[in-house]
């Protein structure tokens, strides 16, 4: 297959107004009528007009009125080619596809008797010809018919201006987006669908009508994605003075998605798992997801759609800065400095867990990719969530009111324009008069770069010196890495635990200041704090100012201390985090000289009592002693080890467990009654970081429940009026290996119809230890399990190959055959499921030689096979490579 690159780009030969679509909608045999007008674009030399297209069939086609013959253009299975073409022309072509035979969710097709579409990334070019790319912007008209019976509901983007009845059962509506989009943005939705409708009052006093889309029997799970794009709208307004531009906005939800949602101009298009919810069906995580997603694609419609992208290789510009948006907007909901860093905390915890594996495997790019073979493969955490971090950094370091004043000059400069990461990173420096070139290696340079520590203190001078350098590993392409603009934001500590008002010798704070951003730009550089009348504790890298490793020789006394005592709630998290890892890998390799026994593993009372102190804490917030207490993931354990033995870590882990929920026994109980959410159920971060703790302290006391335990987790999965604590008492039953059998059935039959609630049921199965892959193939066989929806098969086949890492990596290599037959059979069906499954053996070369064997057989079996899409062909090759 071809790669890529950023380096070729150039302007489109040609550019286009307008775009009037027809659409005569059958699922068998749609046609699809196509009017667009075209010009040469002066910034091009090149006269051949270009279109994208792609498993659809040309039925017709006209230049300026005239049919053209065979002769007249050159079709592959890709592009269409008109060679030397005047100036301006106003192609007609027609086209046929089958929207039911479209299993790839890519394009238009079929969803439980219903047409959607799907185009970002090069989706549209499946549904027309096409210059299928971000810079060509263009003013669409579209009209849908379809059978009124079947198909009540007819959208697309902007405004409906038109709709009436036709011959044969039929009708038509006509739809007119007043902004110029590329043709990712275009959606259509056709059919049988209810909604939630409410007219919204903007900041400018403008009547909005906004409604959210879903099937018949859902209407009772709207409520909370109403309010959640209410919120987003009037954040918008307040945090960045960004309004609606459209009359109307529309969410719609659908249950085959290849992905969380789209930004489709006016017509979101939402997986039902982020529209869906109410108390009985729905988590507290399944709530913040669907405020965080429908923020996040409401804020698109600025940071994406209004100014888009030049080439999808620029993609951080809009889904970085997106994410960034989204995460500032579920912070700011909860509103109390705890809440925003327990937020930060769970993104730590996902970079972590994902994005620095990621930076550090075969499939490792930068921010700003500089290739691809498949621009579906490049949707990843280091686009998203390490394109978030680093507009972060922006904040960090230009404060909030200078990234605000970044973001002015962005929209004033580049509104309604197709537009690169560099312009964003000008509007940045310019509104500031910064200069911010070397900012620009976060963009271009891929790894995960670490920082080192060193301090020295003078009781004499009263001088304490911070001295960082930093490093990063080579990654595919770029051997030698430069230094990175990283900002470090440092607080210290006295005896008591007090910050310490910081001296900066050269810098320019605030008198008292306690946290500093140092800016590391070098190699290695000193900074000296002046005037500190004791040696201090350094709390360094406060709020996780960089997405970075930071490498510091604490002592378990400076990390207790930080533990007990910093201010910075991130830090205090880190410290607990660092004080369990370290034991944790000692525990791991014990476990692993004594052939996997875990009889003479012994945990320190030092961290037991460190835990205790925390649980127990009262003048803290529940969500936070939670998260205190959940130790590293064996996928985070895993990251810490040269050669990586998945049971080891898993059995020193829950050894951990063990004796953490047998020593804190009296204290679990005690916070578990404590923190009970009686009444009405709430979703608010108080009453969910409650039961987070609840369900915490269940968890620790089921990992060896005695009768008592497990009766309180029968008795709450009984009782429980809500979901979070009905399937929190599940999955502690499940995990302890206590026989669940009638749970589950009772579950199963429960929710039997809520398609949402069965993939938690197949999801929670994969994710347990006491699971091996002959239980998953059992359950592949449940007449519930399909491949061919995606949720379903992340359900199962994901949870079980990412979360479950003891059985997936099963010593007889068994689960990788199981693994390799998926990857397979998924890419008949959908290529972008397919890619994501195959990432699971990214990090193979870091298991022991008879692992990596077996892993290495698995990835030629895929890669052996005939007929591979791009998307898991590129996965593949590059593991391999
Ligand atoms: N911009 C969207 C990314 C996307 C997508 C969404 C659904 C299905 C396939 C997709 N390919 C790419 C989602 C977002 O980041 O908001
Ligand atoms: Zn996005």
């Amino acid at each position: 297959p071809q790669t890529i690159f950023r380096k070729d780009y150039t302007p489109p030969a040609f550019l286009v107004d307008t775009v009037e679509l027809g659409f005569d909608l059958h699922p068998e045999r749609t046609i699809v009528a196509n009017r667009i007008t075209l010009r040469q674009n002066p910034a091009s030399k090149r006269r051949d007009i270009v279109l994208h297209g792609e498993d659809i069939e040309l039925v017709q086609l006209r230049m300026n009125g005239q049919l053209l013959g065979k002769d007249d253009y050159l079709l592959d299975h890709a592009t269409l080619t008109i060679k030397k073409a005047p100036a301006q022309v106003v192609l007609e072509i027609e086209t046929l596809c089958a929207p039911v035979q479209n299993t790839t969710l890519s394009g238009l097709y079929v969803s439980n008797g219903n047409f959607f579409t799907q185009c970002e990334a090069e989706g549209f070019r499946r549904i027309t010809f096409f210059p299928d790319r971000p810079d060509v912007m263009a003013k669409y008209t579209v009209m849908l018919r379809a059978d009124k019976a079947s198909y009540p509901v007819l959208l697309s983007n902007g405004n409906l201006i038109e709709q009436g009845d036709l011959d044969d059962g039929r009708h038509y509506a006509k739809w007119e987006d007043p902004f110029k989009k590329p043709s990712y943005l275009f959606a259509l939705v056709a059919a049988r669908l209810v909604c939630q409708e409410e007219t919204f009052t903007l900041a400018d006093g403008r009547d909005v009508l906004l409604q959210v889309w879903v099937e018949e029997g859902n209407l009772d799970k709207t409520d909370y994605a109403m309010q959640s794009l209410k919120n987003s709208i009037r954040w918008d307004e307040e945090r960045f003075n960004l309004e609606l531009d459209l009359d109307r906005f529309m969410i719609v939800a659908v249950g085959d998605f290849n992905m969380g949602a789209m930004e489709n101009k006016g017509l979101n298009i939402f997986n039902t798992k982020f529209v869906l919810a109410n108390p009985r069906t729905a988590t507290d995580i399944d709530y913040a997801g669907i405020e965080a997603v429908v923020g996040h694609e409401y804020f698109h419609n600025w940071t994406g759609n209004r100014v888009t992208c030049r080439d999808w290789f620029q993609l951080s510009l809009k889904e970085g800065l997106t994410v960034f948006r989204d995460q500032e907007f579920s912070a700011d909901m909860i509103g109390t400095d705890t809440g925003r860093a327990v937020t930060r905390i769970d993104q730590v915890r996902t970079l972590r867990q994902a994005q620095f594996p990621e930076d550090a495997g075969p499939m490792s790019h930068p921010v700003r990719p500089d290739s691809f073979v498949e621009i579906n493969n490049f949707y990843t955490v280091t686009v998203y969530e390490k394109g978030a971090e680093v507009v972060r950094m922006y904040q960090t370091l230009l404060g909030r009111d200078g990234f605000r004043k970044g973001m002015d000059l962005y929209f004033k400069r580049h509104d309604g324009q197709a537009v690169e990461c560099d312009d964003f990173r000008a509007a940045m420096a310019d509104a500031n008069g910064r200069d911010l070139g070397q900012f620009e290696r976060w963009y271009s340079q891929a790894g995960t770069p670490v920082v080192t520590a060193r301090t020295r203190y003078d009781a004499v001078k009263r001088n304490f010196d911070i001295i960082l350098s930093q490093r990063c590993a080579p990654s595919a392409g770029q051997q030698d890495k430069l230094p990175f603009h990283i900002p470090v934001a440092v607080g210290l500590l006295g005896a008591s635990g007090q910050d310490l008002p910081l001296t900066l010798e050269g810098g320019k704070h605030a008198k008292g200041a306690t946290t500093i951003v140092l800016e590391l730009t070098e190699q290695e550089q000193i900074f000296r704090f002046r005037n500190v009348d004791e040696r201090p504790t350094p709390s360094i890298l406060r709020d996780f100012s960089a997405p970075v490793v930071l490498e510091y020789d604490y002592t378990d006394d400076e990390l207790l201390h930080l533990f007990s005592h910093d201010s910075d709630p991130v830090n205090r998290w880190e410290a607990g985090q660092r004080l369990a890892m370290e034991r944790l890998l000692k525990l791991t390799a014990q476990v692993a000289a004594a052939g996997g026994s875990d009889a003479n593993l012994k945990l320190d009372p030092t961290f037991i009592n460190a835990q205790r102190a925390v649980l127990t804490d009262e003048t803290l917030d529940a969500a936070f002693r939670e998260l205190a207490l959940i130790l590293p993931s064996e996928t985070i354990i895993a990251e810490q080890m040269d050669v990586v033995d998945p049971q080891a870590i898993h059995t020193a882990r829950q050894f951990m467990r063990r004796t953490i929920g047998a020593a804190l026994k009296e204290e679990l109980i005690a916070q578990y009654h404590a923190n009970q959410t009686p009444g009405d159920y709430s979703p608010d971060a108080l009453s969910a970081g409650k039961r987070a703790l609840k369900n915490l302290c269940l968890s620790y006391l089921m990992v060896a429940p005695d009768m008592a335990e497990l009766k309180l987790a029968q008795q709450q999965f009984e009782k429980a009026g809500n979901m979070t604590d009905r399937s929190a008492a599940l999955v502690a039953m499940i995990h302890s290996g206590a026989a669940t059998g009638p749970y589950l059935q009772n579950f199963y039959e429960d929710f039997e119809g809520e398609a949402l609630v069965v993939d938690k049921w197949f999801a929670m199965q994969a994710a347990a230890p006491t699971t091996n892959v002959a239980a998953v193939r059992q359950l592949m066989a449940h007449p519930a399990f399909t491949l061919k929806n995606p949720n379903r098969a992340r359900s199962l086949i994901f949870n079980f190959t990412n979360a479950n890492p003891s059985q997936f990596h099963a010593a007889d290599g068994s689960a990788y055959d199981f693994w390799a037959e998926h990857v397979i059979k998924l890419d008949a069906i959908n290529p972008q499921v397919a890619a994501r499954l195959a990432r699971a053996m990214d990090r193979w070369r870091r298991y022991a030689p008879a692992l990596q064997a077996k892993m290495k057989q698995a990835l030629e079996k895929v890669a052996a096979r005939a007929k591979l899409s791009n998307d898991v062909l590129e996965v593949i090759s590059k593991a391999l490579a």
